[in-house]
């Protein structure tokens, strides 16, 4: 059995949050857990789909996703949120939403030079060029978290050591 929560996954683009949500939805899969994974994928082009990215519409993507992350777990599931949430005060908000244990935030933590380096979807070249205004960690903010539950470090860590503390964090504090 498990107990219904969210790993809250914060960091900058390219850090690799999406990657090891999906990863985790699929380590859990194997042990007969069901979760659920919400990213800028299912939630930008649907629900928020009338949100950019000034500082009051990420601030509105958030306070979203953390209602529908709320309604996720009342259903039962291991919800699995991973968005860039660059404000400390979003973020908190919500946790507030949530009983003590339910929340947990992992810091996805990647310097912004390899983040830029991978730059998957050439977003850092354009946000240098001016075509993308207000990104994170160029031209927008990133605050990082002050006490997560759980840091990753994702340009010195493989992916399976990623997880594998997500997973000990989990079983140390009874959620799987
Ligand atoms: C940051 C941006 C921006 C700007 C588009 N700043 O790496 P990606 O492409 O796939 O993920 C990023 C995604 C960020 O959406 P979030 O909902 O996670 O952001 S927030 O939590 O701040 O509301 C990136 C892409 O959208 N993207 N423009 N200006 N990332």
């Amino acid at each position: 059995g498990h107990k219904s929560c969210v790993i809250w996954f914060t960091g900058l683009s390219g850090s690799g949050k999406s990657t090891l949500a999906t990863e985790l939805e699929a380590a859990l899969f194997n042990m007969g857990i069901r979760s659920y994974v919400l990213d800028g994928d299912n939630i930008r082009h649907g629900l928020n789909k009338n949100l950019g990215f000034s500082s009051e519409d990420r601030k509105e993507n958030i306070r979203r996703i953390g209602e529908v992350s709320k309604l996720f777990v009342d259903a039962g599931l291991i919800t699995l949120s991973a968005f860039i949430s660059p404000y400390r005060e979003d973020r908190e908000n919500v946790r507030a939403l949530f009983s003590t244990n339910e929340f947990v935030e992992v810091y996805v933590k990647c310097s912004i030079e390899e983040c830029e380096r991978r730059d998957p979807k050439g977003l850092y070249a354009k946000a240098r060029n001016g075509y993308i205004k207000e990104f994170t960690g160029i031209t927008a903010p990133y605050e990082e978290p002050v006490k997560p539950e759980i840091i990753v470090e994702t340009d010195t860590q493989s992916i399976e050591d990623c997880i594998q503390s997500i997973m000990n964090f989990l079983k140390n504090n009874e959620l799987i």
